[in-house]
């Protein structure tokens, strides 16, 4: 069964101008579990003290899902991560040419060891762990250097290799630069030298393919896809949540294993705190992902859902309905009548006409009409 691994807190914090307390974060994570996501990463405890007082709180908060602390590797930053009582760790080294050379100026093998060292050290301090290694930019990393780090890292003690696209630099049509290649050959390579940690790709959405990329994988046979709420992180962002689970549902089996009833208050939840809105057309949580407009679709649904619907609005915990303006017709109107309670004034054809030309007339202000209220004003006045 595929795993889910949210990262809204470390990732999504890594949003400029986005900051959540500790209790927000907390919060979230509640969230978040009851959905049924596998591993919540909660943050780098080394970056502030408030962040190691987040994660231990979240550690220590009874959650299903395993949580799990991201930090540098380094032994210093492993150990302030262990004390928040985790029971997830990802370190991360690039093992990518330029980044050994130009920035950690260290030669592969000095790496290596490195990565041994820090490893060897958390598997130490606890049997139960979950260690993930990522090599940073995996995949613009020589493929070799890629499999000596990660068998280096599954010797010492890691439990899963990470493919990090960070640069959201994949695509599904070039076999070569694809994830799924790299899932494929990362784990024939391991299995070569008896190795089989499970496999998680983390997909940066800098060419708007973040998703594609992740079912790409999931084709691939990954173990474990990265999300955030909102799709939250630096730059361009990751794998929206809500976008990943909706697609993976009709995939798997059972179509009720994630609680997508939750996603809707889980969304508004870190909109609100992070300041980023949702967007209108966002699907499945977005303000106009059930609401059908112009009149051929609203005429339709009227008489079957599913004629401009492919998602069942009800899993999520979400009614369709309709929205007034210059597209609508004559339905439109009698369907807002009846949603005020008002159906017995659909009998009068002329008044229905007429409150249509009304609210062809507002619409032309080019914002939304509000059913429940300006509506029964136009009502009023015609
Ligand atoms: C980062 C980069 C990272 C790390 C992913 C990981 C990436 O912000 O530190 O450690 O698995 O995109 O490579 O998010
Ligand atoms: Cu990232």
């Amino acid at each position: 069964m595929i795993k889910i691994l949210d990262s809204t807190l470390r990732e999504g914090e890594q949003t400029p101008g986005v900051y959540f307390a500790p209790e927000t974060k907390l919060k979230i994570a509640e969230f978040l579990d009851h959905i049924g996501v596998d591993i919540i990463e909660a943050g780098n405890p080394a970056v502030d003290s408030e962040i190691a007082l987040a994660v231990t709180r979240i550690a220590n908060a009874g959650l299903k899902a395993k949580i799990g602390a991201h930090s540098l590797c380094r032994i210093e930053d492993v150990k302030k991560a262990l004390d928040c009582n985790v029971s997830f760790l990802g370190v991360f080294l690039s093992v990518s040419s330029q980044r050994l050379q130009c920035d950690y100026n260290i030669c592969l093998e000095a790496a290596l060891d490195k990565i041994v060292e820090v490893i060897t050290y958390a598997r130490e301090q606890n049997d139960s762990l979950l260690i993930r290694y990522t090599p940073e930019d995996t995949v613009r990393s020589p493929m070799k250097n890629v499999i000596e780090a990660a068998s280096a890292a599954v010797q010492a003690g890691a439990n899963i290799i990470s493919i990090a696209d960070t640069t959201g630099y994949t695509t599904p049509f070039q076999q070569k630069r694809s994830i799924y290649y790299f899932v494929k050959i990362l784990k024939e390579e391991l299995a070569k030298r008896e190795l089989y940690p499970q496999i998680e790709v983390h997909c940066h959405n800098d060419r708007g393919l973040a998703l594609a990329n992740a079912l790409d994988a999931y084709r691939a046979g990954t173990d474990i896809i990265d999300v955030s709420v909102m799709g939250l992180g630096e730059r361009a962002g990751i794998v929206d949540l809500a976008e990943l689970l909706i697609n993976l549902a009709d995939l798997i089996e059972d179509k009720n294993f994630w609680k997508l009833g939750y996603l809707k208050d889980l969304y508004n939840l870190v909109s609100e705190y992070s300041h980023v809105p949702i967007s209108p057309h966002h699907p499945a949580v977005g303000k106009n992902a059930f609401t059908h407009y112009a009149g051929v679709h609203v005429t339709a649904m009227a008489k079957d859902e599913h004629l401009y619907q492919s998602l069942n609005p009800e899993i999520l915990g979400i009614k369709s309905s309709i929205a007034l303006g210059m597209q609508s017709g004559l339905t439109a109107v009698e369907l807002a009548l009846k949603q005020i309670g008002r159906e017995e004034l659909a009998e009068n054809k002329y008044l229905v006409a007429k409150i249509l030309k009304q609210i062809k007339e507002i619409a032309k202000r080019g914002t939304p009409i509000d059913i429940d209220k300006e509506f029964i004003e136009i009502i009023d006045n015609c």
